[in-house]
């Protein structure tokens, strides 16, 4: 009698802590998903986005869960240096954010079901600081697939305007996307070989602002 007593109390202790473990049916996880650019220039590797590196502008979705008792899902955006002060708030069970500047960012998920019982969960990243490089040549109309556009190099660069003009300035090529180059061409046929200029503004996730001129040469063989 005594023994299936102390089995009983047992066994109750035990389901007890369990439930307690499992927070009653509230459990907070984040899944996160970095919008990818199809945009060879941009100089971000395989190893930093798995670091969590990212370069700006990151469009990042969120996809919250809160196991099955779960009723109110609040997200909170902090800056690392600054985890006193959300940068912003939402009450969405999925969202998503532009993230623009560099720095060390926490996404917390606030989970609670309606006896206000809350877990919580994390996840942390790095917005990489900027990088800009422009190259001197390329060549166009020759050699396919070797150095067919005139593009820069750069990472978390979030504002960018490059103007490419002859030698007696005339434009041959504008854009405001850092992922797009020149082919070389204008109004349809490849320029003559020889010296253009470009002209680039720029500014990166940390403020830095860039203002480039210089050469490109095109290099034909024939
Ligand atoms: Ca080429």
């Amino acid at each position: 009698m005594k023994k299936s007593f102390l089995l009983l109390l047992m066994l109750t202790a035990y389901i007890y802590a369990f439930s307690q473990d499992t927070g009653g049916g509230i459990k907070a996880q984040i899944e996160a998903e970095l919008e990818r650019r199809d945009a060879l220039n941009e100089k971000i590797t395989e190893t930093e986005i798995e670091d969590r590196i990212f370069s700006a502008p990151a469009v990042i979705h969120f996809y919250g869960t809160g196991g099955e008792d779960a009723v109110y899902y609040t997200w909170y955006i902090y800056r690392k240096s600054d985890t006193d002060n959300a940068i912003a708030r939402y009450t969405d069970e999925n969202i998503y954010y532009t993230f623009e500047q560099s720095g060390e960012y926490v996404v917390v998920l606030e989970v609670a079901d309606k006896d206000e019982n809350v877990d919580q969960a994390q996840y942390s990243f790095t917005i990489t600081e900027s990088f800009l490089d422009v190259p001197n040549y390329f060549s166009p109309g020759d050699s396919p697939g070797s150095n067919d556009e005139f593009r820069v190099a750069y990472k978390s660069i979030v504002k960018f305007r490059m103007a490419i003009v002859n030698r007696w300035g005339v434009k041959m090529y504008e854009s405001t996307d850092p992922a797009k180059g020149w082919d070389g061409r204008h109004k349809g046929k490849y320029v003559n070989t020889g010296v253009y200029f470009y002209v680039i503004e720029a500014q990166g996730s940390d403020g830095v602002k860039y203002r480039k001129r210089g050469d490109i040469n095109i290099l034909r063989s024939r």
